[in-house]
């Protein structure tokens, strides 16, 4: 694992910046103090930050109809490792990768295990996989896998997953996310009652496999594979699902899985509400799943989310602890440098949250007063927060400027001589 960013490029990097950084943190730290509140202690609370990378989102993605990957993409879970290492070097929020099985399965996970550790990195949430049948596989997935009306793929399926947290206990991971494609795609071709069962009823066989200090985390998706019906096609299959397992079952939630203009801070603050709220997927949406990096289009809503988020941790709401991930397709970006854009983007939301005047919000909410309850929180979404998370980078060791930073140590490049081109599939999504 030699190829990190140099402390010393980080350092050199940020000499530049820091006479600026140091004004502009100042500057704001006046306005704050005016509202009465400590910039040192929220840019404490931004230093705790932490969302977890995906192993699979440091390659290029792609659609169904190419992929243009990059050079010096990681061709397997040690190389994904290693630019999540540069990921979390130079924004320092980011200490935990979710992988993906069977993608980043390995004979020996003890190996895995100490390549993380060697460089500084955690797990997350394990990741099953569904919904592609993998090459020696005897019952497909074709027709569904959890609810599949063939005993035999709802087996292997099942199967799979407990398997995925026997990997994941390997790795110190407490939780098995798990999303299916099952669904339909004509009108009449499923019954949706009996489907629905099937796949419980294998739920609970995994959810009967978990450790006492694991959770299960189901996601919900609108639509895609199946494109007329989706098994847990919205929060409100997700949630009866999760309550029907028991209250190691939780619901995550992904950004780009809703329908259009849906109130996605409402759906958490009742997921909150009834301590089912188990993770994230960060990413953002123009008309679909379309997996665009988190905040680009819709950074109010983000923050919206984050309004309820640190809502809840200001209450210590009861059961409270949900897990942050990004999970989004680069099709056009190298994958490092949107990742790191996207942490950032989801940490500003958490920090603009944090100088929301809640004891003023909840005042105008008492009186109906809608104006000045809206200008509350808008009053937080336009102070501009940048100086806090430039100084908890660089606070942490990391870079005032991260993508600055990755651009001069030519880290692409320089990799690019240990993972030549493998000249793999540039059709779509594989
Ligand atoms: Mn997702």
């Amino acid at each position: 694992m030699t190829a990190r960013i140099d402390k010393a490029l980080i350092a050199d990097s940020n000499s530049a910046l820091e006479t600026a950084l140091q004004e502009d943190y100042d500057a704001l730290g006046v306005k704050l103090a005016r509202e009465g509140i400590s910039i040192d202690d929220i840019t404490e609370k931004a230093k705790t930050f932490q969302i977890a990378v995906p192993s699979w989102g440091t390659g290029t993605g792609g659609t169904r109809f190419a992929r243009f990957p990059g050079i010096g993409e990681p061709r397997n879970i040690f190389e994904k490792l290693e630019d999540c290492g540069v990921i979390n070097d130079l924004s320092q929020c980011t200490e935990r990768v979710s992988p993906h099985f069977p993608w980043d399965k390995v004979d020996d996970f003890k190996e895995l295990r100490g390549a993380s550790d060697e460089l500084n990195l955690k797990w997350d949430s394990i990741n099953s996989n569904t919904f592609q049948d993998q090459p020696d596989q005897k019952h497909s997935f074709k027709y569904g896998s959890l609810s599949n009306t063939s005993k035999d793929s709802r087996d292997t399926a099942i199967a799979h997953n407990i398997e995925c947290i026997k990997w994941g206990k390997e790795l110190d991971s407490t939780t098995l996310t798990v999303w299916v494609g099952d669904g339909s795609n004509h009108p009449g071709q499923q019954h949706f009652q009996h489907a629905f069962e099937r796949y419980l009823e294998s739920m609970k066989e995994i959810y009967g496999a978990l450790p006492a200090d694991w959770e299960m985390h189901i996601e919900h998706k609108m639509f895609e594979p199946a494109f007329y019906s989706t098994i847990i096609q919205d929060w409100g299959s997700n949630i009866l699902a999760a309550m029907e397992l028991g209250p190691q079952a939780k619901s995550l939630v992904d950004l780009g899985h809703h329908a259009p203009n849906v109130n996605i801070e409402m759906i958490v603050s009742r997921l909150i509400q009834f301590k089912k709220l188990g993770g994230f997927h960060f990413n953002d949406s123009k008309y679909g799943d379309d997996d665009l990096d988190s905040g680009s289009l819709h950074p109010y809503q983000q923050f919206l989310i984050f309004n309820e988020l640190v809502d809840a941790e200001y209450r210590n709401q009861e059961g409270f602890g949900p897990n942050y991930m990004l999970d989004q397709s680069h099709n056009v970006t190298d994958p490092i440098e949107s990742l790191m854009n996207s942490a950032a983007s989801v940490q500003r939301s958490y920090v603009s949250a944090l100088i929301v005047d809640r004891k003023a919000l909840s005042g105008y909410q008492e009186g109906n007063d809608a104006i000045m309850a809206s200008n509350t929180l808008k009053s937080a979404f336009t102070t501009d927060v940048s100086p806090i998370l430039a100084m908890a980078r660089k606070q942490k060791g990391g870079a005032i400027d991260p993508i600055a930073a990755y651009r001069k140590a030519d880290y692409r490049a320089t990799v690019a001589k240990d993972r030549p081109d493998l000249g793999g599939s540039r059709s779509g999504i594989v």
